[in-house]
């Protein structure tokens, strides 16, 4: 371990037009390979005695993801990644073994524990043959829900990432926040992405235009349904840079989580998009039985080409859908509250030297940009005075999105990740309440090609009183 990150060398990538890409990547029908048919099973940790202990191995691996065989980098030879499980106030030990020849390190993203020592902490830099121990107490106040860890090495993320680096935690209890879901079969969908700069496969070229978006590791995928059934499905986008749309033919998604928290009430909709970084839980309902597609909408073609996914197939017994939920748990609308401060934040860019900004700097490991007394409930204005896609993270705090492009939005619960939109804006509320927070993390752009270059800042959240003495702790 190094204590901090030197000043970044970037990688000598190109810049790649996210435009571009998806007019190339989304045309086509995949084949069906046998092989895809099956999720694989993901290798899991359990906590046991109050403890989860993982050790994670990365390492250079060729993986075949369906029929293509990828140069990845791997936890443990898993290009879909582990998942750890885990209850609130329970211990996540993680020993990370680097076996690249570059260093690495491991964000537990939407973790609202300490950013600080062997926890949560950015500064941790694990050089090619060294290890490092993470261990991170979850707070008995983390929603439960689905959230994931990842690569987050300044200037190599972006490679990483979709190379693999990738895992999903899951804090158990949804069903105790929403007992209808309790029993309901669940099935974990891991979205990830991929580029392949050379193939000489004809149907990597043609089809797939060498951008490989694969679902639980696999091209696609497809499974069964009973008609009728409820199904929670958990679906978590760990692509580097890319939003997923998702549609199921003729069926609805029972939006009852984001960002691995509750919402306030259902959210039904037709099509899910979810933006790097993010992940929602849904309901699904089975129809009359039929198979039915699983697929991709393009994103900003405007062609309305689609990638398939896969099928869901509704066959057997019928079953009664589980109930309408109504009964969701409280949380505190954050426009309530008297905002401390308001900031205003600019995503800007220089596409002629592939230099992304916040607030007119590149990132620095080295320099804080924003100090935020515990206790306080902050307004931030984000805007995106750029001509391209950006997605807004923070670490260790949820926010509420009370505005977008100056329009009000109605209170339906927090968020860790959410689009910024094209010279556009959003206005979020963020509650730095929890002393646990306390210390140095992040926040950044979610496309993590424009992280990797610079849009990224430092933030210090400050005890004002000192250790020791009492904070509200309400507000969370
Ligand atoms: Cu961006």
């Amino acid at each position: 371990m190094r204590a901090a990150r030197a000043p970044p060398h970037w990688p000598a990538l190109l810049l790649f037009c996210l435009c571009g890409l998806w007019v190339q990547g989304c045309a086509g029908t995949l084949p069906n390979h046998a092989e895809d048919q099956a999720l694989p099973t993901a290798q899991e940790y359990r906590s046991e005695n109050g403890v989860v202990s993982a050790v994670l191995e990365a390492r250079e691996d060729t993986v075949k993801i369906g029929a293509v065989s990828i140069d990845a980098m791997t936890y443990n030879g898993s290009y879909a990644g582990p998942v750890i499980r885990v209850r609130p106030g329970e211990l996540i030990r993680v020993h990370l073994i680097n076996h690249l020849r570059e260093a690495t390190n491991i964000h537990f993203h939407g973790y609202q524990g300490s950013p600080k020592g062997h926890s949560d902490n950015m500064h941790v830099v694990v050089d090619p043959g060294q290890s490092f121990d993470y261990e991170l107490r979850v707070p008995l106040t983390q929603p439960p829900g689905l959230y994931w860890f990842h690569s987050h090495l300044h200037g190599d993320a972006e490679r990483q990432v979709m190379r693999g680096l990738s895992g999903t935690w899951i804090v158990e209890g949804l069903a105790d926040q929403l007992p209808p879901i309790r029993g309901l079969a669940e099935r974990l969908l891991v979205f990830k992405e991929d580029r392949l700069e050379t193939s000489n496969e004809p149907f990597v070229n043609q089809v797939l235009h060498r951008y490989i978006r694969s679902i639980s590791g696999n091209l696609s995928t497809g499974f069964t349904m009973r008609p009728g059934e409820t199904q929670l499905w958990r679906i978590a986008n760990e692509g580097a840079d890319q939003p997923v749309r998702l549609v199921l033919q003729d069926h609805t998604f029972r939006i009852i989580a984001r960002d691995g928290a509750a919402t306030t009430h259902e959210i039904d909709t037709g099509e899910l998009r979810i933006d790097p970084g993010g992940r929602v839980e849904v309901l699904i309902d089975a129809g009359p039985p039929g198979r039915y597609e699983l697929s991709s909408p393009g994103v900003y073609t405007g062609t309305g080409k689609v990638r398939r996914l896969g099928e869901v197939e509704v066959l057997g017994i019928p079953e009664a859908p589980s109930p309408q939920l109504t009964q969701f748990p409280a949380v505190e609308d954050l426009r309530l509250r008297p905002a401390a401060s308001t900031r205003t934040l600019a995503m800007t860019e220089n596409p002629a030297e592939g230099e992304f900004y916040l607030d007119g700097k590149l990132f620095d490991h080295r320099r804080i940009d924003t100090r935020v007394p515990l206790g306080a409930i902050e307004e931030w204005l984000i805007r995106n005075d750029s001509d391209e896609y950006h997605s807004f993270h923070i670490h260790q705090v949820s926010f509420q999105v009370v505005e977008i492009n100056d329009v009000p939005v109605p209170f339906d619960g927090r968020r860790d990740t959410v689009e910024v939109p094209v010279r556009g804006s959003i206005r979020i509320r963020l509650a730095f309440t929890d002393p646990l927070i306390v210390g140095e993390f992040m926040y950044h752009c979610h496309v993590l090609e424009h992280e990797d270059r610079g849009m990224m800042a430092n933030i210090e959240v400050y005890d004002a009183r000192g250790p020791g003495q009492e904070i509200c702790t309400t507000g969370r």
